[in-house]
């Protein structure tokens, strides 16, 4: 039996996020160290409480401690809300009562430093909302990036277009100065992007298969028919990506997704282009940006970017990992 590896869920919640922490802990891969909220989806404070609620609705709210995300971008204005797709309080028609656990005095920043350190060349870290919390650790201490075993994260669109403008992908769009710090720090990462999570669908069968699985599904069950109602409602055809929950099987099996080595570039800048992740594979014509010693450089920090479904079955693994927590007595 292997010894659980170490790890933060970085999220915003959001119903992809609940149930990516549902399937995560179903997979027994992982010592979850601290839920970190970040905000997103909805302000921070709006999904600090889903992600508390949700702590206590899976039972592990005794143990894993739930910290406070950032109260806005890097240098944006405040998050957006998409309720559209995650309800007007982000988890669908859902409220849950909040933890009784104490809150931490640690902002999620201060707790992702902290284990850093704790867990040195261990420490995976996932993220599944903005960049925010990854960005601050990183400004407070840059050694974070070389502290971090793994850093995957859910966001961007490498070559297919995005999902909330026509050029970018929501979490990246949200807070892109924060993404920027990010993939420039040169922490090992892994962008799990719309090229990929648009390839792994949650089916109406698969629903079926949840609503099936016992009463520690009923939750992710109704959550996910939510979502694909919102899908259906948004010109889709009764299906749903499996964004969030796609992140955290890369955390464990790069075979989900093919994956390409490479730098991915943010733009800022631009109005038009906000939040764009530009690809450039590590094995690109070395014309590219020849003129700009500065971008040079910066082609030089490269990570891991999906850019498709890999030949492992991740719908498949999510619908039948997620029903093993909560574990049955
Ligand atoms: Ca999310």
């Amino acid at each position: 039996m292997t010894v659980p590896t170490p790890i933060v869920l970085d999220s915003d919640p959001g119903i992809d996020d609940a149930v990516a922490l549902q399937y995560l802990l179903g997979t027994g891969l992982w010592d979850l160290k601290a839920y970190t909220s970040v905000g997103g989806n909805l302000p921070a404070d709006a999904t600090y409480r889903n992600a508390r609620a949700l702590a206590r609705a899976l039972r592990i709210d005794t143990d894993v401690p739930v910290h406070r995300g950032a109260g806005r971008p890097l240098s944006r204005l405040p998050y957006r809300e998409a309720s559209a797709f995650h309800g007007r309080a982000g988890l669908g028609e859902e409220s849950l009562p909040d933890s009784t656990a104490p809150h931490p005095s640690e902002s999620s920043a201060q707790a992702l430093l902290r284990l850093s350190r704790e867990h040195e060349g261990e420490l995976t870290v996932c993220a599944t909302g903005p960049l925010t919390n990854v960005a601050i650790a990183l400004l407070e201490d840059p050694g974070f990036a070389r502290r971090v075993a793994k850093f995957v994260f859910m966001g961007g669109a490498a070559q297919v277009p995005g999902n909330f403008t026509p050029v970018a992908e929501f979490n990246i769009w949200s807070d892109p100065d924060a993404a920027e710090v990010v993939l420039s720090s040169g922490i090992p990462f892994t962008m799990v992007d719309l090229d990929a999570s648009h390839q792994w669908l949650f089916r109406p069968a698969d629903l079926t298969a949840l609503e099936a699985a016992g009463p520690g599904t009923a939750l992710a069950a109704r959550l996910m028919r939510t979502y694909m109602r919102a899908y259906t409602r948004h010109g889709g055809d009764g299906t749903c990506p499996l964004h969030d929950p796609l992140a955290v099987g890369v955390c464990g099996d790069e075979s989900f997704v093919t994956a390409a080595e490479g730098a991915v570039i943010v733009e800022c800048a631009s109005e038009l282009t906000r939040g764009q992740t530009v690809f450039v594979p590590a094995d690109a014509p070395r014309i590219y940006y020849s003129e700009s010693p500065s971008l040079t450089a910066r082609l030089r920090l490269t990570g891991r970017v999906a850019l498709g479904a890999g030949p492992r079955d991740f719908s498949e693994h999510f619908v039948t990992t997620l029903p093993r927590w909560p574990a049955r007595p």
